[in-house]
């Protein structure tokens, strides 16, 4: 039996509309959904969650996304929550990502991706307490 986990997942702006199905989505894949709430990040507030990217080329581009509508952010738990739920999720590109991953049936450009999913249990444990502590 797997360690049971918690993992931090985000609905982007541009999946709002989707909120419904993706978190049933969630939710048939195991999921519980331990704490969750809607709301507007900021720049500042962006900046400071992908702050790992703060040297990328597509910084910019991804703080003015994820500033431009609201959000809804969610502390999930289950068996290997993490590894599980990137599967899920799909590859960061939605052109890339395999059939059935939320990525493919939501994300509409390499950006513009639907969903956030922690890559690791540390970052899982940080994102975690970013939002919910
Ligand atoms: P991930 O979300 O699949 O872990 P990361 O490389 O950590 O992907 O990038 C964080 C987010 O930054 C992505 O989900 C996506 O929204 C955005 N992003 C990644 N690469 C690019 C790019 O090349 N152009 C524009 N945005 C990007
Ligand atoms: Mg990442």
């Amino acid at each position: 039996m797997q360690e049971m986990e918690e993992t931090l997942f985000i609905i982007k702006p541009d999946a709002i509309s989707h909120a419904e199905s993706i978190i049933k989505r969630v939710e048939d894949e195991g999921f519980e959904i331990i704490e969750k709430k809607r709301l507007n990040l900021d720049r500042k507030r962006a900046s400071e969650f992908y702050a790992i990217h703060k040297e990328k080329p597509f910084y910019s581009e991804l703080v003015n996304f994820m500033s431009s509508g609201p959000v809804i952010v969610l502390r999930l738990t289950r068996e290997d929550a993490v590894s599980y739920l990137r599967k899920v999720v799909g590859t960061t590109n939605p052109s890339d990502a395999a059939p059935g991953t939320l990525r493919k049936e939501f994300g509409s450009g390499v950006c513009t991706n639907a969903v956030h999913a922690s890559d690791s249990k540390a970052n899982a444990d940080k994102e975690i307490a970013f939002f919910f502590k």
